[in-house]
């Protein structure tokens, strides 16, 4: 999860599904056959390769117990035994076919095997004859354990016509093994959450790709709380001493952005800690280069008694490919401050969250500003 890959386009998100009032919503479908693991032929999940070459010791079986898969009835564990040469589960022979100038996302169900904590996922990115251009390499060994977590990333697709097909990548590529299912590849462009484990429902232990951080003095922690506005998983964030900068961001991985759009921003929070304090958001947007625009930070005052939800709109600079969210916790003046918050459904995306549809469907278009101000 290294922000240099962000910076090619990375981006991800978990797929929403909602019918709500008048408003449907579509749901980002799998663009991956048999990405679920559940059909096999000669050893091998079907439209999936398996290769191991130049001297490479690894191996795929599927599995069928329980605790070794994810979805249907059956997963894979993969085996790369310490060795030299190259190898991996991957869809290169079955490319999936992609647009320009849209956001794929890709999901991947995997836990700890044995040996050591080491496991990759890569999205290569290629051209319309299927020739190798780039990759987005994210390396999760560090998060691995014995329960399965799923492990995101995202690639933005160049605006012109010289990036059309994606390949799916699963190694390790030395002594490991890991369990593997339910893989998905979906098209975030139009619809769906771009934010990856916006929901924090992607493990229930960790924060994954999540970054909290206290400078300058400051001391703050983040930590996964069962008190959630929908699923099982919020983040608890929580800043204990203030000197410098504490917030809870997703810096080494922003959502892919399209230059020009407008994206829909939400999340829900309460306070679980001092009153009278607030959450200050910031909304910041990169360029290709990493070079970041000016940031646009907002202020919101969840109360103590549920979740309150907050939304706004954000609109990328032409040049924009990824866009940044971050949390800090502010007093009265709009100075940093101790305090502790609850957080969950994190969204960015074309169109708003699913559940601000309800007001969309009757006219109530200013839900964007509700409960906000601006800050100075
Ligand atoms: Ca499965
Ligand atoms: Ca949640």
């Amino acid at each position: 999860m290294k922000r240099n890959l962000v910076m090619l386009g990375v981006v991800a998100v978990m797929a929403t599904t909602a019918l709500l009032g008048t408003a449907s919503v579509s749901f980002a479908q799998n663009l991956l056959t048999n990405g679920d693991l559940e059909t096999w032929s000669n050893g091998i999940p079907n439209s999936w390769r398996w290769y191991a070459v130049a001297g490479a010791d690894a191996s795929i079986t599927q599995t069928t117990a329980p605790g070794t898969y994810t979805s249907g009835s059956s997963g894979a564990l993969l085996t790369w035994n310490s060795s030299p040469g190259d190898s991996s589960l991957d869809t290169w022979d079955n490319k999936n076919i992609v647009l320009p100038n849209h956001v794929y996302k890709l999901l991947v169900d995997a836990r700890y095997g044995s040996g050591a904590n080491a496991f990759n996922t890569t999205l290569q990115v290629c051209d319309s004859a299927g020739n190798f251009l780039r990759q987005v390499r994210e390396t999760e060994g560090a998060y691995m354990n014995n329960n399965f977590q799923t492990f995101a990333s995202e690639v933005t697709m160049a605006a012109d016509n010289t990036e059309r097909q994606l390949s799916t990548r699963l190694d390790s590529l030395i002594g490991a093994s890991n369990y593997v299912d339910n893989v998905r590849l979906l098209d975030v462009t139009n619809s769906g959450n771009r934010m990856l484990n916006g929901d924090f429902e992607n493990s229930s232990t960790q924060l994954l790709n999540w970054r909290s951080f206290a400078v300058g003095g400051s001391a703050s922690s983040v930590s996964i709380s069962h008190d959630a506005k929908t699923g099982s998983n919020a983040a608890l964030f929580s800043v204990t001493a203030v000197g410098g900068d504490a917030g809870l961001d997703d810096w080494f991985d922003p959502v892919g952005a399209i230059g020009g759009e407008t994206l829909s921003v939400s999340f829900s929070a309460k306070n679980v800690g001092e009153a009278g304090k607030s959450i200050m958001y910031q909304l910041l947007q990169f360029n290709a280069a990493g070079t970041p625009f000016a940031p646009m930070n907002f202020t919101a005052t969840p109360g103590a008694n549920g979740y309150s939800t907050f939304s706004q709109t954000y609109t990328m600079d032409p040049t924009a490919v990824s866009a940044y969210i971050g949390f800090r916790i502010v007093d009265g003046n709009g100075a940093f401050s101790t305090g502790s918050f609850l957080i969950d459904n994190v969204y960015m995306g074309a169109v708003p969250e699913p559940g601000s549809l309800v007001g969309l469907s009757f006219g109530l278009m200013s839900l964007a500003g509700f409960l906000l101000k601006r800050k100075a």
